[in-house]
């Protein structure tokens, strides 16, 4: 199969990312179980798409023989991916396969530009998984490596010993030293989610020792909580690719999300390592993400609205003073561009007369907006269904307290919106304020 562009002609970037959520990402319990809701092929386009447009060189996807469905993806994958090169230049396309002749063939004739290849390599997964012994797997894996290599040279290989942080350091030797001349990349994946920041760098020192010509790759899993700082141990140990997915989804708790882990770097100043990914574009890619899962972007996640959203009275104060008081990391840069504060029962008054005076345009004074907030503090816990904190307050202050709004004639209506709204933000929906100092009050 000729391919207008191989991975020999690539010369991989200090860190590179391999997507693996249209792989690992689909058998996150978040679709089977509790949405009973698979990837349409149009979200896994717009997913691809996505990627691509981020800065990611490298999407992992299922072997095509793993269904009907995934094995029909893979043309339309491509023709996405195709139709990025002339803007982004090449993706290539990693199938995941076991070492089986069935998957690797599969695999080849979908036109994947590389294979990742694994197998267990623990006790356990060799006792009950598929009972083979070190020797029996490092040389069919060879004969099956050899074969590729020999008719498909272009093919960019991995081979990881699954589960390869509950393989003891000498048995995952003793396959890779049978395979360390015949591959592009070994995996180590932590299948489980057994490791830890200091087994991490222990692992990818000593790999990186013994196979210096063989580049590494991690893939964490989230079990104890530790995907995302296994990962940043393992870059910062010199493992230059690793695996993620968006929202970190994956088997169980899921593994290292992208952004999360690009955002940590950038916060560690390891510039760098983030040649080519499009870091404003993270929280819409989360957002992107977590639309399709049905949800909001997680309150965990680190590029997120949630850590720019305030509900205390002294936090709301201090950033609409200085932002900085209550956000010390560079969220604008990865795309979120707003603070949020939220009108609520822990709100205190600075933010009710702020709200009311610059936002509402109404007149008041200190003491009113003090009474007001005591009164709006114990209404809001009865909030009526569909009516926002942000309306029973505007209906308080004018109904309860009287107060008047300036009223604006109509020609001159824009004019004065302008002075009291983010001009670049555009028009703001009701319930929702955008100041010029880039915090937006909400009321949900
Ligand atoms: C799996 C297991 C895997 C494989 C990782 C790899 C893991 O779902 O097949 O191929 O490197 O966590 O070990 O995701
Ligand atoms: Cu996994």
């Amino acid at each position: 199969m000729s391919r207008p562009y191989t991975f020999r002609q690539y010369r991989p970037r200090p860190l590179e990312i391999i997507d693996t959520t249209l792989r690992e990402g689909q058998q996150s319990s978040l679709l089977h179980d509790h949405h009973k809701y698979f990837f349409t092929t149009q979200d896994k386009e717009e997913i691809a798409r996505a990627l691509i447009l981020y800065g990611v060189k490298f999407i992992e996807l299922f072997a095509p023989n793993v269904s009907a469905q995934e094995a029909a993806d893979w043309d339309v994958i491509k023709a996405v991916r195709d139709d990025l090169i002339t803007q982004k230049g090449y993706t290539f396309l990693l199938a995941h396969v076991r070492c089986h002749p069935a998957d690797v063939e599969a695999a080849i004739k979908v036109g994947a530009d590389g294979l990742n290849m694994y197998i267990g390599t623990s006790e356990i997964a060799r006792s009950y998984n598929h009972g083979r012994g070190l020797e029996e797997i490092a040389r069919n894996a060879r004969a099956l490596i050899e074969d590729v290599r020999r008719n498909h040279p272009e093919l960019v290989l991995r081979f990881s010993g699954e589960d390869a942080f509950r393989t003891r350091e000498s048995d995952l030797f003793r396959v890779y030293d049978a395979l360390a001349d015949c591959v592009d990349r070994f995996g180590t994946p932590d299948t489980v989610g057994v490791a830890t920041p200091a087994t991490v760098a222990q692992r990818v020192r000593a790999l990186r020792a013994r196979y210096p010509d063989v580049a590494l790759e991690g893939h964490f899993h989230d079990d104890r909580g530790l995907a995302l700082v296994n990962a940043l141990e393992a870059v910062r140990n010199g493992m230059q690719y690793i695996q993620t997915t968006l929202l970190g989804i994956g088997e169980r708790s899921g593994i290292t999300s992208m952004t999360a882990l690009l955002f940590n770097l950038f916060v560690d100043r390891e510039y760098d390592r983030l040649e080519g990914y499009h870091l404003r574009a993270s929280y819409p890619i989360n957002v992107m993400m977590a639309d399709k899962l049905r949800m909001l972007v997680p309150s965990k996640e680190p590029v997120s609205l949630t850590n720019r959203t305030h509900a205390a009275g002294v936090h709301q104060k201090a950033v609409i003073n200085h932002a900085a008081t209550y956000e010390a990391h560079p969220l604008d840069q990865f795309g979120v561009t707003e603070s949020e504060v939220l009108l609520g029962p822990l709100s205190g008054w600075n933010i009710v007369h702020y709200f009311l005076r610059e936002i509402c345009g109404f007149t008041l004074d200190e003491a009113t907006a003090k009474a007001i907030t005591a009164d709006f503090k114990q209404r809001v816990y009865h909030l009526k269904r569909g009516m926002s904190p942000a309306q029973m307050l505007i209906d308080l202050a004018q109904n309860t307290y009287g107060l008047q709004s300036i009223n604006v004639p109509e020609q001159f209506r824009n004019a004065v919106e302008q002075n009291m709204t983010d001009s670049t933000s555009g028009s703001a929906e009701v319930g929702e304020v955008r100041h010029a100092s880039g915090v937006i009050l909400r009321s949900r």
